[in-house]
């Protein structure tokens, strides 16, 4: 066809008055499988996400933060559609969940919708369970880039084997979700906690479930992933990490860096725990993180990252350093001796007298400038404590005071994340009140610096 010349005139000055996007135009993506142990695209690629929630104040994420998704490597939106605990009725945000499932779809993106549990993690409410999924499950039946994932965290155990009650809803909804969307995949349990294989294949074979197209969804905290995930792959469970970040050392970045890369080295799908939101993936954190540890991946769309995958983890400062403690337990005929605490072994543990006013120190070798200090508790953590620096062992500043601790949510990670910044040699934590009536105890003091550049590796 051709055009007369004020037609010409007329298309430039549109052109050239609108937004141009670069990035080319995605079509919906098709059903996913299951292949090589888990969740698959319809291309054969793995999973990879972040998240929004939906569930918290019925907020719509903005529509370039969800475009910018496959910018970043990814291909899935993981999103908490709704709580069981707001006092917001089941299937109240259906509208808005409309709106980004078609966003997902132009964008070329999975979308794993869930139920969140604002406050209440380890609790589902059965009600709501049957009325949000017996709105969704049919509404997305057609959308074969919709992953539907049952209940998030129902359990207060964390991990397999649940109870039978939660197993009972985890059923009934599979059941109620088959009949109304017999072809979508879907994801069962979402734990939180360690999973072995034994726990999880009890779970399993309690429900009557037809694995072809479901798969097992976990979270992956507390590092814990790095044994459980080659002993999932070798009997053979289907599964899908749906979370993965907070129990990094530096957990207000929500990326566990070395949990995606323990993912990806086992070939497992995976979602972080990290909300998109403006420039969050891009300079803020997400990117930089990924840099910063050297991970790679090939992602779907564009060309970041690439390469392979080598994690590089944050440098502990205090690993293997001399540690110098006000007391020592003897438990079972054994001492819990302080260099336990800065062993770098999750399993062996510093434990002191049975009384307050106790300390740690850990000598760092040489000063050093750190702004992050991870206590990985035993039960028995202090509710007040000190932080405090020395550089010569006699004369000690304080850099930070706690009254009123929670081991760092305890219950279900037992890691506390201290901000406390100096240029030091030595690190003391003096600890003032117990928990309890036994002594304190924990397994690692890590000591950080989080604004460390990891140097590239040397050698191969
Ligand atoms: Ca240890």
């Amino acid at each position: 066809m051709r055009f007369t010349r004020p037609c010409v005139l007329l298309c430039f000055m549109l052109v050239s008055c609108v937004h141009i996007d670069p990035v080319p135009v995605a079509t919906a993506p098709g059903r996913p499988r299951l292949g090589d142990g888990t969740v698959l695209t319809d291309r054969g690629t793995r999973l990879r996400g972040v998240y929004w929630s939906l569930d918290m104040a019925g907020e719509l994420p903005d529509r370039e933060s969800v475009r910018e998704i496959r910018d970043f490597g990814l291909n899935t939106l993981h999103v908490y559609a709704e709580r069981h605990d707001s006092g917001v009725p089941a299937g109240s945000y259906v509208n808005r969940m409309d709106t980004i499932v078609k966003w997902c779809g132009e964008d070329g993106l999975y979308c794993v919708i869930t139920i969140g549990c604002g406050g209440r993690n380890g609790s589902f409410d059965l009600d709501f369970a049957r009325v949000f999924w017996n709105t969704y499950a049919p509404r997305y039946k057609d959308k074969p880039w919709v992953i539907y994932e049952i209940y998030n965290e129902p359990y207060a155990g964390w991990t397999a084997p649940y109870d039978d009650k939660t197993l009972a809803m985890e059923q009934e909804m599979y059941d109620l979700i088959r009949r109304r969307a017999p072809r979508t995949m879907f994801l069962l349990f979402s734990y939180s906690g360690a999973l072995t294989v034994t726990h999880v294949r009890h779970d399993m074979d309690r429900l009557k479930v037809d694995w072809t197209n479901a798969a097992v969804a976990f979270h992956a905290y507390g590092g814990l992933v790095d044994k459980a995930l080659p002993s999932l792959k070798a009997a053979g469970i289907t599964a899908v990490c749906t979370e993965l970040s907070i129990s990094s050392p530096f957990s207000d970045e929500q990326v566990n860096a070395c949990s995606i890369d323990t993912c990806e080295k086992n070939g497992i799908s995976w979602l972080v725990f990290m909300e998109i939101k403006e420039g969050y993936l891009a300079g803020w954190r997400f990117k930089k993180e990924i840099d910063k540890r050297r991970l790679g991946w090939q992602p779907d769309f564009g060309t970041w990252p690439s390469g392979p995958s080598a994690c590089v983890p944050p440098r502990d400062l205090a690993l293997g350093r001399k540690t110098v403690v006000s007391s020592v337990e003897n438990f079972q005929g054994k001492d819990l001796r302080g260099e336990y605490a800065t062993d770098g072994d999750q399993t062996t543990r510093w434990g002191s007298a049975f009384a307050g006013d106790q300390y740690i120190i850990v000598d760092l070798g040489k000063a050093a400038r750190f702004d992050t200090i991870v206590v990985h508790w035993d039960g028995q953590y202090a509710v007040e404590y000190e932080v405090l620096v020395s550089d010569d062992g006699e004369r000690w500043r304080l850099i930070y005071s706690e009254h009123n601790g929670n081991g760092g949510d305890f219950s279900v990670y037992n890691k506390e994340r201290i901000h406390a910044a100096a240029t030091a040699r030595s690190v003391k934590l003096f600890l003032k009140k117990r928990r309890m009536q036994y002594g304190f105890s924990m397994y690692e003091l890590q000591i950080f610096d989080t604004t460390e550049e990891v140097l590239p590796p040397t050698g191969h």
